[in-house]
């Protein structure tokens, strides 16, 4: 059977099984489309049907969140939990609080998470979870009454080795402490049921940094593999939450300059960049007085806010897309390639569409794919993970120096299944075998079940 009929058959099936779920058929495609050769190759994996098991969910639960807003009046929301696959640890994954979150949008998570947590090497499964609640613009009491209304129905799906939760959009610190705060009251335990805590309670140091911090030392291997690093290097980053923003503080570490941030609502261009004072301006914008991006230029008149508009018109030699999924189309990579664009570091999960990835392929940039580029965070959750179990804390260096080291272990993993040739590593590929080989084999070792 050729690649091509194989991978039209099995997709045809798929969305066959998964109706209406988009986002989820697009994340198989990329994974199916990327891995087909090397199945083909190996029958040992077809014979164990193992791409029809592997893009079915354990289980999917659902429910709903009852809540009072300030005035009293009642509202109710959906909740959700994936855990997908938890042949090498358990379910790990974040909690997503956002408008557009459902099933599918959930599920293709859940199954990127699969492969990106193998490929941190350290024992954890793919889960993911969320609501469609929508923070912004809730106080405090009300994001704190939802929070504990939707840990009393997830509580009965979570463990320390079951599945972990962590956070992802709309799901920070304060989310973290009310959804933990929920489950100590309920079970009277103090254990490390999420990461990403509060470093008062169980929290681990780099955490917050990680996703972004990872992500940049994961564009900078690519580079260096080229002779090449992020010194002296201009970037475009989209988003301006959590990733974003440490994001841009790793590039300032590293000698490059940002000059851009996005929300919903438009993006800022600084073409000064964004140094530190500026960096720490934002975060207080966003993560304590929970503000727009637009009040940027209101504070730095020497930028300017484009509303509606996504960054990928600034001219640039990274792009960091950190904010969401399908926020990268065709003609936008195509106008970051014609505008000298050579390196893309996913810090958010799948943020550019087929169709975009296609585009840097042909034009052979540096593509970093999310579930290597951003795995960092994970990585990091890990490590609180362990530190929980041990009832230790690491100090600072050392995590930063293991986040390093593990952002370089994914980096060769892909090297490795992904070299071309002597001057092209296809990333895709290498992030998608490495992450599959090892979760394939535990799945065959486990029995048919
Ligand atoms: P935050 O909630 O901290 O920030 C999200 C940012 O993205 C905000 O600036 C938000 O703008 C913007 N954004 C969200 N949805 C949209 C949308 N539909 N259109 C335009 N802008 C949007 O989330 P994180 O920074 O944690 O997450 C960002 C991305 O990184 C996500 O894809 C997430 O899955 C991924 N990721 C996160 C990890 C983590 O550790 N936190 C780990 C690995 C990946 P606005 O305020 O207007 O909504
Ligand atoms: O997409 C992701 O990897 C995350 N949101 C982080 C998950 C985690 O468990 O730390």
């Amino acid at each position: 059977m050729s690649p091509e009929t194989y991978v039209s058959n099995f997709m045809e099936g798929l969305r066959r099984r998964n109706p209406g779920q988009p986002e989820f058929h697009q994340a198989v495609e990329e994974f199916v489309g990327s891995i087909t050769p090397f199945l083909l190759d190996h029958k040992r994996y077809l014979d164990n049907y193992i791409m029809e098991r592997l893009t079915e969910p354990d289980r999917v639960v659902s429910f709903r969140v009852g809540w009072q807003d300030d005035n009293g009046a009642i509202r109710a929301n959906r909740g959700y939990r994936v855990q997908f696959n938890n042949a090498i640890g358990p379910y790990k994954g974040g909690l997503r609080f956002h408008p557009t979150v459902n099933a599918g949008v959930l599920k293709f998570l859940a199954f990127e998470q699969i492969f990106k947590n193998s490929l941190t090497t350290l024992p954890m499964g793919g889960g993911k979870g969320g609501s469609n609640f929508n923070p912004k613009g809730k106080s405090d009491a009300e994001v704190m009454r939802f929070c504990q209304s939707f840990m009393t129905q997830l509580a009965k799906y979570i463990g320390p080795n079951i599945d972990v939760p962590a956070g992802d959009i709309g799901v920070g610190a304060r989310e973290i402490s009310y959804l933990f705060g929920q489950y100590k009251r309920m079970k009277d335990e103090f254990t490390g049921i999420l990461t990403g805590k509060d470093i008062a309670f169980g929290g681990s140091l780099i955490r917050k940094e990680a996703t972004g911090y990872g992500c940049v030392y994961f564009v900078e291997n690519m580079l260096n593999h080229k002779g090449d690093s992020v010194k002296g290097k201009t970037c475009v980053v989209s988003g301006s939450g959590n990733v974003a923003q440490y994001t841009v503080e790793k590039v300032l570490h590293l000698g490059g300059k940002a000059i851009t941030l996005s929300d919903s609502g438009g993006y800022i261009h600084d073409p000064d960049g964004i140094d530190q004072e500026k960096l720490d301006w934002v975060k207080d914008l966003k993560t304590v007085r929970r503000g727009r991006i637009s009040e940027y230029v209101e504070q730095f008149p020497r930028a300017s806010y484009y509303a509606d508009q996504r960054p990928w018109s600034v001219p640039c030699d990274i792009a960091f897309p950190s904010a969401t999924q399908n926020e990268i189309n065709a003609s936008e990579a195509q106008t970051l390639i014609d505008n000298g664009c050579m390196a893309v570091g996913e810090g958010a999960n799948m943020p550019s569409d087929l169709d975009a990835i296609h585009i840097y392929q042909k034009a052979k940039i540096l593509y970093g794919p999310s579930k290597a580029a951003n795995a960092g965070g994970v990585a990091v959750s890990g490590l609180e993970m362990t530190q929980n179990s041990m009832r230790l804390h690491w100090n600072g260096e050392e995590l930063e120096e293991k986040l390093q080291d593990i952002m370089k272990k994914i980096h060769k993993q892909c090297v490795e299944y992904g070299k071309e040739s002597s001057d092209y590593i296809n990333y895709v590929q290498g992030a998608n075998i490495a992450g599959f080989v090892k979760v394939a084999n535990a799945t065959i070792a486990q029995g048919v079940m």
